[in-house]
């Protein structure tokens, strides 16, 4: 089965929040962010913005008639700037015009006058200066203390991981249409149509059946619309509520990048400990998340690095604390993985450390140490399956033995080029960490001609859901792919949905899919045995054949689909599901707050040029428990465009904020992105397919956020790398490892630092 969307796709007609046609008399806004990143906001002076042909109105938060708050979490962020700032492009005033270019040149004629207050960029310095968004938590199981004594090696260090802009295609946006009775229309490009409802319902202090949102497909999301397109849909709607006409703004790259939060860059110190026989007995990390200036998704993203600290590793003693840090950048947010990543980068820094010191392969560790059936993870939930699963299918189909060998040869015989290699095992649990939020719910009908269309709370964008969920009714019902059809999300059909998040979406709406197509089977199999005079039980539909006990009876689904609508039968079914045996209880910090977990394993090649410090990604190989998929092709999309997306993440995408909290990698000429030539030359990705009754739809298993985490392997290949030139490189574990870095490593040493270069190349 395609991907329903190719077709529009690839002739250009598929609808974004930009291509929705507009009505006449729509007018276009656009946001004055804060020039400082802390301040005292005295006053603005719009007089002259206001002088600009063709501005219409100019609003500030003395406009906002509910409450200016839009925090989800912790209710600390308001909607406009009132007396302080608190980032660098904080909206402060949101400018209204008949044109686009208007709207954006007044913004320009704002002064707002602010008196700076001191700026924090760094999470420890916030976290020394009692800056928290919440207090910390701890997950903790064992006894470090007392496993300290009976460690043969002990290792401690610092990490230090950035950011990562999410660069969806689409920028941020949204579309506000009046409608009668002091209602509106909300088009958005969000991942969370239920928290944009919300949050446009909050600041106009209106109840939320009088806001529509609407979401027909988004151009990326991967986090970034999760929480944070609220905002321009509440600007849009406070214009529109006061001046009775449309308002637009969809974002410019420059503006979506200045003012929108990213990956949370982070902060973390490690200690871990080996016994003789290289177990990893005990393991502490303490994590200084960099929230950005408000809340946002970090307390979500700090209990996902907690949860996976320990990554595909089973140890006995753990003790982990993070903090989440108050600092003077854009609210940082949801993005793929979801604070996972950095968790994971840690322990795989603390494996490779202690490989360094001991002179092995970090590999022996990592494969010495995967999780069994059975063992416990740090927060109580015993693992149903084993990492090492996938991890002995990578070493054997893609030969691991003869790959390293290959690789040995090449360094051996090459002196200004050097390949790296590594392994990167991933576990992830699916569901929300939030145990309240795995729920959904699906409106199915089936027309009187036999065609049939599906809402859910999934917003599509790009990963490929509605295409399962289509999948999911064509083949309860069995019919043709082409007689389903999914429905633009819509509040209106489905209330009160978690965002498209949590790689949950097609499990979730899939689940409530499922019932309801079950619903009116069972109803439909009623009609039919009593028109043929037999029972429910013994009537299937194969291909669109009515068959009572595998014969055909001549009646097709169309006739019983007309037949049940004559017996005044319901054709239409709304249900809910939600995810049993989840709980987690956070004072304890235990419990079982995953439906299952996902695993995988990487391999990844790099080869460096040892005199410029560039570096190519040969091949990253792959061996990825997919369950039983629903759709190979999409799922192997989706864990392409992760690896890729996680190499960037860990090599080149690199995220700068000066010290006065101002960010300059602001375009993307100064943030750089995979392109095809970082494109690993090879991707090869195989299946492990695990049959094991899990909760996922049909036994598929999540693939969404997992693969993005394949790409910490790269910046491991390239420390192998640098070390098979420079056995003496000081590699510190920071993050991105860009060609400057990996130069800067190649001709440095542990103790005397920075080294010529002549002296490292004779
Ligand atoms: N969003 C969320 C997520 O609200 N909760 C989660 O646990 C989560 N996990 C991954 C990605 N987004
Ligand atoms: Mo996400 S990080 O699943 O919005």
């Amino acid at each position: 089965m395609k991907n329903i969307d190719a077709k529009t796709h690839v002739s250009g007609t598929s609808v974004y929040l930009d291509d929705i046609p507009l009505i006449q008399g729509t007018l276009y806004g656009a946001a004055l962010g804060s020039p400082v990143a802390h301040g005292v906001l005295h006053q603005l002076q719009l007089e002259e913005a206001l002088r600009e042909p063709d501005v219409i109105r100019i609003f500030t938060a003395a406009d906002i008639p509910g409450d200016n708050q839009i925090g989800g979490i912790i209710k600390d962020e308001p909607l406009l700037a009132s007396d302080h700032v608190h980032f660098c492009g904080m909206p402060i005033a949101f400018v209204v015009a008949r044109t686009r270019e208007a709207a954006r040149a007044a913004v320009k004629k704002i002064k707002a006058d602010i008196t700076p207050l001191p700026v924090i960029t760094d999470p420890r310095e916030a976290q020394a200066q009692n800056q928290l968004i919440m207090p910390p938590r701890t997950f903790s199981q064992g006894d470090t203390e007392q496993a300290w004594r009976e460690c043969a090696h002990v290792f401690a260090g610092a990490v230090d991981i950035n950011g990562q802009e999410h660069l969806y295609i689409e920028t941020q946006g949204a579309y506000v249409v009046p409608q009668e009775n002091n209602s509106l229309r909300v088009y958005s490009s969000t991942q969370g149509p239920t928290a944009v409802q919300r949050t446009v319902s909050t600041t106009l202090g209106q109840p939320m059946h009088r806001i529509e949102v609407v979401v027909t497909r988004l151009g990326g999301g991967f986090g970034g619309k999760e929480d944070q397109a609220n905002t321009w849909a509440a600007l849009c709607a406070l214009a529109a509520w006061h001046l009775g006409k449309p308002v637009k703004y969809a974002l410019h790259r420059m503006e979506d990048m200045a003012m929108t939060g990213k990956r949370h860059p982070y902060m973390a110190d490690y200690k871990i400990g080996l016994d003789s026989s290289l177990n990893i007995i005990a393991y502490e990390v303490t994590f200084f998340q960099n929230a950005g200036a408000a809340a946002d998704l970090s307390p979500g993203v700090l209990s996902r690095t907690l949860f996976h600290c320990t990554n595909s590793y089973y140890i006995p003693n753990v003790h982990a604390t993070a903090w989440s840090c108050r600092t003077h950048l854009p609210p940082n947010t949801a993005f793929r993985g979801f604070g996972g990543p950095q968790g994971m980068f840690v322990i795989e820094a603390a494996i490779a450390h202690a490989a360094r010191v001991l002179q092995i392969d970090a590999a022996v560790i990592q494969q010495k140490n995967l999780i069994k059936t059975g063992d416990e993870f740090p927060y109580g939930q015993i693992a149903q399956s084993e990492a090492g699963a996938c991890w002995q299918k990578a070493a054997t189909l893609y030969d691991a033995t003869g790959w390293k060998q290959a690789v040995d040869a090449f360094n051996a015989t090459h002196r200004l080029q050097k390949k790296g290699l590594a392994f990167m095992p991933v576990c992830f649990g699916i569901s929300f960490t939030n145990t309240m939020m795995n729920h959904a719910r699906s409106l199915v009908h089936v027309y009187t001609d036999g065609s049939v269309c599906i809402s859910t709370g999934a917003v599509e964008m790009g990963q490929g859901v509605n295409t399962k969920i289509l999948q999911v009714a064509a083949q309860i019902f069995s019919i043709r792919a082409d007689r389903v059809k999914l429905n633009p999300t819509n509040t209106i059909n489905i209330a009160n949905t978690s965002p498209s998040a949590a790689s949950a979406t097609a499990d979730l709406n899939g689940k409530a899919t499922l019932m309801a197509c079950n619903a009116i089977l069972e109803r439909l199999k009623e009609v039919a045995a009593t028109a043929l005079d037999t029972k429910a039980d013994a009537v299937t539909i194969v291909n669109e054949q009515v068959l009572v006990n595998r014969e055909p009876t001549g009646w097709d689904w169309q006739q019983l689909v007309s037949a049940a609508f004559t017996k005044r039968v319901s054709l239409s079914e709304h249900a809910h599901y939600a995810t049993p045996e989840i709980h987690f209880d956070t004072v304890k910090e235990k419990g079982h707050p995953f439906a299952y977990h996902v695993y995988g394993t990487a391999i990844l090649e790099v080869t460096v040029d040892c005199l410029r410090g560039i570096y190519k990604m040969d091949a990253v190989k792959v061996v990825h428990d997919f369950g039983s998929s629903m759709n190979p092709d999409i799922d192997r999309g989706q864990i392409e465009g992760g690896i890729v997306q996680g190499i960037g993440w860990m090599t080149m995408e690199e995220v700068i904020f000066d010290k006065e909290g101002r960010l300059r990698s602001n375009a993307l000429s100064t943030y750089k992105v995979p392109d095809i030539y970082a494109v690993p030359e090879e991707i090869v990705i195989d299946a492990l397919r695990s049959t094991a009754d899990n909760l996922a739809i049909f036994r598929s298993k999540a693939v969404g956020e997992p693969p993005l985490m394949y790409g910490i392997g790269a910046w491991f290949a390239l420390r192998n790398a640098i070390l098979q030139f420079n056995p003496e490189a000081d590699i510190p574990f920071i993050t991105p490892m860009t060609p400057e870095k990996v130069l800067m490593a190649l001709y440095s040493n542990k103790e005397k630092g920075i080294i010529q270069q002549h002296e490292a190349t004779t």
